[in-house]
């Protein structure tokens, strides 16, 4: 075992294995965290890269997906539902925009990187769930 991210008999579910940045990226449940972006290095040191939900309550990140400018995935928060973020090669991680402004998530996924863009689905409130483009970060 790497580590035993969840203390005791419980699991820590661990999920969505990416690398990224000479790092394995993967979302984990631990106590103190709740369900939150973890990496590790080389080594098998392993940690949470950002508690975006701060505290027991998780952001239950999904759909790790790497590119030539940085890692994207969606994360939910209260304040803004199921959003995209991202993090830079340096590990600075922050919402890309919240497309369906306010706690209501866009229900972001489907993403993929074509032609240096980021391609996904997304809802923003008003025109149902939609393709979206973003040039990449
Ligand atoms: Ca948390």
């Amino acid at each position: 075992m790497v580590q035993d991210i969840m203390n005791g008999t419980r699991g820590s579910r661990p999920s969505g294995f990416s690398e990224f940045n000479s790092k394995l990226y993967f979302t984990a449940r631990s106590l103190n965290e709740g369900e939150e972006l973890w990496s590790c290095d080389a080594r098998e040191m392993c940690s949470v890269v950002l508690d975006i939900v701060v505290g027991q309550d998780s952001s239950f990140p999904r759909e790790l997906t790497v590119t030539s400018s940085g890692m994207y995935f969606t994360a939910s928060t209260l304040s803004t539902g199921r959003e995209l973020w991202h993090c830079s090669m340096s590990e600075d991680c922050s919402m890309v925009a919240d497309l369906n402004q306010g706690p209501d998530g866009s229900d972001v996924g489907a993403i993929t990187r074509f032609n240096s863009k980021l391609y996904f689905a997304a809802n923003n409130g008003t025109s149902g769930s939609q393709l979206w483009s973003l040039d990449l970060i």
